[in-house]
């Protein structure tokens, strides 16, 4: 048994349902069970900054699949609930991101593990440094500790509105 975590992402449309959806779809799948999910938050969109807010948050699962597995679960479910993706870095109903997978690095063109971004993206640290501050980022530091290092953190505050996960 795996223990992995998943960033979970939407700026269009229902974007509380897209998330909440998209956990009950992960806890249903073969070989995944949810063990963790932090609060929704309201984050500013960083990359293109001319879209919607997201709501970002972290899972924690524990999983028998392989990384490629999960990554094949992940874009099904993405695909299921019709993710608009056009624009690169554009809006999406729903981005489903592997960030760690045990201590597993892996540099291939379609997953790699830790996520390259996990050390740098307030809006993947917040919430993964609420249910894992002591977790240690495979090659980094701890999340708590690659948290602290970000400096004042602005644009990310907790969703405030219906949230039913
Ligand atoms: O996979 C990341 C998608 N994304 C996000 C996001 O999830 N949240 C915020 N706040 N900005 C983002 N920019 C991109 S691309």
């Amino acid at each position: 048994m795996s223990l992995a975590y998943i960033g979970l992402g939407s700026n269009l449309g229902d974007r509380v349902g897209h998330l909440s959806r998209a956990i009950k779809e992960l806890d249903q799948s073969e070989g995944i069970m949810i063990r963790q999910v932090s609060a929704f938050y309201e984050t500013d969109p960083v990359g293109v900054t001319d879209q919607p807010d997201f709501i970002n948050a972290v899972a924690e699962i524990e999983t028998t699949l392989t990384p490629r597995d999960l990554l094949k679960t992940t874009k099904t479910i993405e695909a299921r609930q019709k993710r608009n993706r056009d624009v690169r870095w554009g809006p999406r109903t729903l981005d489903l991101d592997i960030l760690l997978y045990d201590d597993q690095h892996i540099d291939e063109a379609d997953l790699k593990l830790p996520h390259p971004e996990v050390r740098n993206r307030a809006f993947v640290l917040v919430p993964l440094a609420e249910i894992a501050p002591d977790l240690l980022v495979p090659g980094a530091k701890q999340v708590k500790q690659l948290l602290a290092e970000l400096g004042e953190i602005t644009g990310v505050s907790p969703h405030v509105g219906r949230v039913d996960n």
